[in-house]
């Protein structure tokens, strides 16, 4: 059996993570979708809430062989804590690739974990947390970006902030 372990920031979850992951759970027999601290961003979420809405996402798309978890340290750490050998990372165009390549490398150099490159749907190439989050800081709609109940709790965190 492989497990396979699908990290990010989830900053919220997207149904652009979500496409990755649905794809990694055909590749693979076993799949954590990680969540974890990215020291390069100001998270708005906290990693509790990442959590709760990424298993509402995950069991809301039927994906029996896939569970979600926090990292709590290093990933490769995390890898080695439920036996997994791979990472899978999602790629919307050449920027995500020469973002993810040295952290690839990294992870091959500090514990030998491989990295599988999964090509996301193209019809959501244009979707990222970051902008979420931009455009409901804006009132913008974002409801279609994301899994169900995900933009309310970006919209309440947001206000949480501004307060
Ligand atoms: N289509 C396809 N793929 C997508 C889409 C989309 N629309 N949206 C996001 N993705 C992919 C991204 O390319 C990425 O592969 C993955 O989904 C996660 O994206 P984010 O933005 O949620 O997560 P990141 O990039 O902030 O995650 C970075 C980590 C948190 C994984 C990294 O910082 C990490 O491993 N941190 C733990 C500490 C550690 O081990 N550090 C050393 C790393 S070498």
């Amino acid at each position: 059996m492989t497990t396979a372990v699908c990290p990010g920031s989830f900053d919220p979850i997207t149904l652009g993570h979500l496409d990755i992951v649905r794809r990694a759970a055909s590749l693979f027999d076993d799949v954590v979708v990680a969540v974890a601290h990215n020291a390069a961003k100001d998270a708005l979420l906290g990693p509790d809430e990442r959590v709760v809405l990424a298993r509402s996402a995950v069991s809301a798309a039927g994906l029996e062989n896939v569970r979600v978890d926090v990292v709590p340290g290093l990933l490769v750490d995390f890898c080695r804590s439920v036996g997994a050998t791979v990472v899978v990372k999602g790629l919307r165009g050449g920027a995500d690739y020469d973002a993810e390549l040295p952290m690839a490398l990294m992870n091959r150099h500090l514990a030998g974990v491989e990295t599988v490159f999964v090509a996301g749907d193209v019809a959501l190439a244009h979707v990222a947390s970051s902008l979420v989050k931009d455009v409901a800081r804006h009132g913008g709609p974002v409801d279609d970006l994301v899994p169900d109940g995900t933009g309310d709790a970006v919209r309440a965190a947001l206000a949480r902030r501004a307060t």
